[in-house]
């Protein structure tokens, strides 16, 4: 071969190592220009320098995002609104192999409804761990509205681990929220069924048959799985429950779920009857459950549940009974219960009202204590006089829906949904202070940590149901909105429009960025999904392939820029598994694996093992490769799958390669790994006459491309054992090998110069 391949390469490496800053004789534009040219005024610039994020900074929050009706989460950062990552959940996600692979499989099998595979997912609300109501940034939940189901996403790797089905209900909304150390979470019903879910039962038998609950889910936090054994659910009149939220403070230990539709209508158009929304909001009240959910635990750990479907669950007799169960009147057709930081006071939004309700805590507790109750709803649980458990209310405006809250005391914000409008009003005074339009029909907002005892302030997001004419049009299906505002002065200023194009995202959570604290690599060998070590993953060296009856086994292993094995060989009607462990250190060096036709797919992140699983069920030459450009030889990361007919022989015997190179080539070979190694000990040399060791991603890009080079000694005598033989081909094979790990050696090196070269490295002695 020919020397022409080493200069693009010495000068690529050259190219990185000192000779990038040409000088350009382009005269640049100033700000005014910019400003004139792109028509700004000065208050987009100056919302513009509060959104910018430069290059290689981050942002300040991280936003868990419900995904709507494509069933995932979306990440995204607070200020630049720049999106992370969509994480799978109730849907399969090809990118991260999600319900691709075996391993994510059983995660999405484990929610499955009757035997039928779900998959899709309507996520309304995401929730964070939380420890003494603060966020913790371990676990993330989200409920699915349509098929009633809860996930449970493990912050350390942003990956889905457990979803479970609700096994009494058809539908839900209040859900998912937390208690203040993430004991429970909480799952309200929507629409009300029979909670046995197994027989037919007329809509004229809705009072009698009809059901509607609040359940709790166990949450073990040391396991990071909900714990369904030990969860249970409430029982409650088939009143269409809707939003929830946990107590704090004083108030911890309950938990409060709005209802709507406690006229128990049942609608009909078609038989002429008027339609449900007419039924439903006849009563100028609904009614505020209020719940002792920790006395229920003790009750049904008192053996006072019965159990359907597997399930315990309180009857409502015995909530009754106990006293852990009491109604307040709310105005008819709620939305958003949201409890006070401080846990006083619990505000409640009616969307037909313009009022909102700021319920008192203390003063429903002295009903309670007293024995003061208005009346008893036809279920027989008290009613708590709205009176009697008012604090105030206050007029907002048109169709209020959701509250959220501000660092600074008493200070709240409410979404408008008929104005479009974000209220800012002082709760302890019953005020408004600002109003701001937004674009369009606001539904939820979310302040920075704004649930938890200790908000944030500083900016606030607008989720909002139209966008209208925000964005350049894409069809009839308009992106949602989402509007960063400003909270941070008396008035608020927006900001910046983000298009969500993926489904309507309902509600969002907020954290603070330097909470969260994912890992970048796995422990070699990991099943991501479960958290233990795969018992199939294998190391380098110890890659085997297995034929039992028609059954065959790979364990393979992944690594810059090959795969082991790189053939597998298979007849007609074979099924294959193939347990796959990338055995990458490197931060970010993810390698994807798919086959031709089988329709699998996984990625395999730093230390993972996956499996794939499928039937070579055709004859045939399937080819298989890396899906991530992982690195300037990821084109050749690949091999192939052979499916032969069954009882194939070879004819005859031929040759894989003839002889093609010459000593002239195993020469040149080796001059070109003698000159990238001078390049390579040039990066070393500034590498180590600065303080690298000060940088943990250095010291892992260092650690890695020391890896590589250790494998040359292998490739260095196997190609001078060919040598010795004269077998030019091999000789000249393995030293191109040789090349291979200095390339990447070269690469990682490059980029820990660079970075060094950034961040102001300091030169030692
Ligand atoms: S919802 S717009 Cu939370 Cu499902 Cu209120
Ligand atoms: Cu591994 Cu591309």
């Amino acid at each position: 071969m020919s020397t022409f391949v080493v200069k693009p390469t010495v000068l690529l490496v050259a190219a990185g190592i000192g000779l990038g800053a040409a000088s350009t004789a382009w005269s640049a534009e100033s700000l005014q220009d910019v400003l004139k040219r792109r028509g700004l005024s000065q208050q987009d610039v100056l919302a513009a320098a509060k959104t910018y994020v430069p290059t290689g900074k981050r942002d300040e929050f991280v936003v868990f995002s419900s995904g709507g009706q494509s069933g995932q989460v979306i990440v995204y950062g607070i200020p630049s609104m720049r999106i992370l990552k969509y994480i799978g959940v109730f849907t399969p996600e090809p990118w991260q192999g999600y319900g691709f692979d075996e391993e994510s499989k059983m995660v999405l099998r484990g929610g499955r409804i009757d035997g039928r595979d779900m998959t899709w997912g309507d996520t309304h609300h995401p929730a964070i761990s939380e420890t003494n109501g603060q966020y913790d940034g371990q676990f993330l939940f989200i409920n699915d509205k349509a098929n009633p189901r809860i996930a449970v996403l493990d912050l350390r790797d942003f990956e889905t681990k457990q979803i479970v089905v609700n096994p009494i209900y058809k539908s839900e909304h209040g859900g998912a929220f937390v208690t203040t150390n993430t004991e429970y979470v909480f799952e309200a019903a929507q629409y009300p069924a029979p909670l046995e879910n197994q027989k037919f039962y007329p809509l004229e038998e809705m009072n009698d048959k009809y059901r509607g609950g609040m359940t709790y889910w166990k949450f073990d936090r040391k396991e990071g799985r909900i714990n369904v054994k030990e969860s249970f659910s409430v029982e409650l009149p088939p009143y269409w429950q809707d939003l929830s939220d946990a107590g704090k403070g004083p108030s911890e230990g309950w938990s409060f779920t709005n209802s709507f539709c406690s006229e128990r209508y049942v609608g009909g158009i078609e038989k002429g009857r008027p339609p449900y929304e007419a039924g439903c909001s006849a009563k100028d009240t609904d009614y505020l459950h209020v719940i002792n959910w920790k006395k229920a635990v003790e009750l049904v750990a008192a053996g006072k549940a019965k159990t359907i479907n597997n399930h315990k669950v309180l009857p409502i007799d015995v909530a009754v009974k106990e006293g852990i169960l009491f109604l307040v009147p709310e105005p008819k057709s709620p939305h958003g219960v949201d409890v006070t930081p401080d846990g006083k006071l619990i505000i409640v939004a009616g969307k037909l009202d313009t009022h909102v309700s700021v319920f008192s805590f203390e003063k429903i507790m002295a009903a309670i204590k007293a024995g003061k109750f208005e009346s008893k709803d036809p279920y027989g649980i008290p009613i708590i006089g709205m009176k009697d458990a008012l604090d105030k209310q206050v007029q907002l405006g048109l169709g209020p829906l959701h509250t959220q809250y501000d660092s600074k005391p008493c200070i709240a914000y409410t979404s408008l949904y008929v104005d479009s409008q974000v209220a800012k009003w002082d709760y302890c005074q019953g005020k408004v202070l600002d109003k701001l339009s937004v674009h369009y029909n606001i539904g939820h907002l979310m302040t920075m940590e704004g649930d938890t005892v200790s908000p944030k302030g500083r900016y606030l997001v607008a989720l909002n149901k139209l966008a209208i004419d925000r964005f350049v049009p894409v069809g009839p299906l308009h992106p949602q909105n989402h509007q960063l505002i400003d909270i941070s002065n008396d008035k608020m200023q927006l900001l910046y429009d983000m298009p969500l194009p993926l489904g309507e995202p309902h509600y969002a959570v907020a954290i603070e960025a330097a909470k969260l604290k994912p890992a970048v690599r796995y422990k070699v060998g990991t099943d991501s999904r479960t958290g233990l070590l795969s018992p199939d993953y294998v190391r380098a060296g110890e890659e085997v392939t297995t034929k039992t009856g028609n059954k065959i086994v790979v364990k393979g292993t992944l690594i810059r820029s090959h795969f082991t094995p790189e053939t597998i060989e298979a007849e007609v009607g074979d099924e294959i598994t193939l347990h796959l462990t990338n055995l990458e250190r490197a931060q970010d060096e993810t390698h994807g694996f798919t086959v031709s036709t089988y329709n699998v797919h996984a990625s395999l992140e730093p230390g993972k093992t996956v499996t794939v699983k499928f039937k070579a069920d055709k004859e045939g030459v399937y080819p298989y490769y890396c899906t991530e450009f992982c690195s300037a030889l990821h084109l050749e990361m690949m091999g192939y799958l052979l499916v032969k007919p069954k009882g194939w022989k070879p004819t005859k015997t031929a040759a894989v390669a003839q002889a093609v190179y010459t000593e002239a080539d195993y020469k040149a070979t080796l001059k070109k790994v003698a000159d990238t190694q001078a390049v390579i000990d040039s990066v070393v040399g500034f590498i180590t006459s600065v303080n690298y060791k000060d940088f943990p991603d250095v010291v892992a890009m260092v650690e890695d491309a020391t890896d590589q080079l250790g494998k040359i000694p292998e490739a260095k005598a196997k190609a001078e054992a060919a040598a010795a033989k004269k077998d030019w081909d091999q000789a000249n094979l393995w030293a191109e090998q040789i090349w291979q790990y200095q390339v990447k050696a070269a690469d990682l090196g490059l980029r820990a110069k660079t970075y060094l070269e950034q961040n102001n490295a300091k030169k030692v002695q």
